[in-house]
């Protein structure tokens, strides 16, 4: 029997301040009347991006028995999303996870998190990046930022810039590992460096997708985490994939607009609350392109 509503199981850390990972992820996804079912990896009092310091519990240990529930349950989902993971460990159980209620109906979508303007968060070391390199294999959809993807490709720094063939062969080299959708955000605008761009490939389709975004003078934590929940919840509801980035990224430069004319600190993130209203709007004009 279907579920009235569709499920999305979030394997995420909760971070009680800073509005990332499930603080994001829960409120999006309902407000676009998706059910979220989370799974979670560490309970943090806020989010590492930004605050001097934050306690950390992690739940590695507790994990297996609680997903043994769900399968005992005989749950299924019709998206598997998982994010921030904090132990080798945890990557272990979120690939057993993928195996089990991983299937041809659902969408299992793996956002690498590991770092971000060119440098990892502070909470790893680099030994998770061939750990999520070998997790994206299970995925049918990754969405790292730009710094993560050239984690991902092997280089051991970010460039700056990059050039439209070369980030095609990013997305092509990066959907080889896996995953059949690639999407790259914080990409350099290569006309403008001060806008940024999220770039896409789908495989089954061979289309690459680009939807620009402009210049806003602003990084908030937990925007990638808000922008994968939109798209997901875009996807659910039947969207195309450049249709559910375009969405995304308006949303995403929305909340940052609506934010960054207050003056209160960037660690705190975007104003989600003042603008979750906009995600039942129709989208009145699409924004993407053919890469
Ligand atoms: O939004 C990514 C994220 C998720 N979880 C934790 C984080 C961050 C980014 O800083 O610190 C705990």
């Amino acid at each position: 029997m279907q579920d009235v509503i569709k499920k999305v199981a979030a394997i995420h850390d909760l971070s009680g301040y800073g509005r990332s990972s499930l603080t994001a992820i829960i409120p999006t996804l309902s407000t676009m009347g998706v059910q979220v079912c989370p799974v979670p990896t560490a309970i943090l009092s806020n989010h590492t991006g930004g605050f001097e310091c934050y306690s950390y519990v992690d739940l590695t240990d507790k994990m297996e028995e609680y997903i043994s529930m769900w399968k005992q349950l005989g749950l299924t989902f019709d998206c598997i999303y998982s994010g921030f993971l904090g132990s080798p460990q945890q990557i272990a159980i979120v690939s057993d996870f993928i195996d089990y209620f991983g299937n041809n109906q659902n969408l299992v979508v793996v956002d690498p998190v590991m770092g971000d303007n060119g440098s990892l968060y502070s909470s790893f070391t680099q030994e998770i990046i061939p750990q999520m390199r070998r997790l994206v294999t299970k995925a049918d959809m990754i969405t790292p930022n730009f710094t993560e993807a050239a984690f991902l490709m092997g280089l051991d720094a970010c460039p700056d810039k990059i050039s439209d063939s070369q980030i095609k062969e990013w997305l092509r080299a990066l959907s080889d590992l896996g995953p059949g959708i690639v999407a790259i955000t914080s990409v350099p605008d290569n006309d403008n460096p001060k806008n940024t761009n999220v770039v896409a490939y789908d495989r089954e389709n061979e289309t690459f997708w680009k939807v620009g975004c402009r210049y806003i003078p602003a990084a908030y934590p937990g925007t990638g985490d808000t922008f994968t929940s939109v798209v997901i919840g875009s996807l659910l509801q039947g969207d195309s994939l450049p249709a559910a980035l375009d969405r995304g990224v308006q949303f995403i430069s929305q909340c940052i607009k609506a934010s960054y004319g207050f003056n209160y600190p960037k660690r705190n993130g975007v104003l989600l609350e003042r603008e979750l209203g906009l995600l039942n709007m129709p989208v009145l004009i699409s924004g993407y392109e053919m890469l």
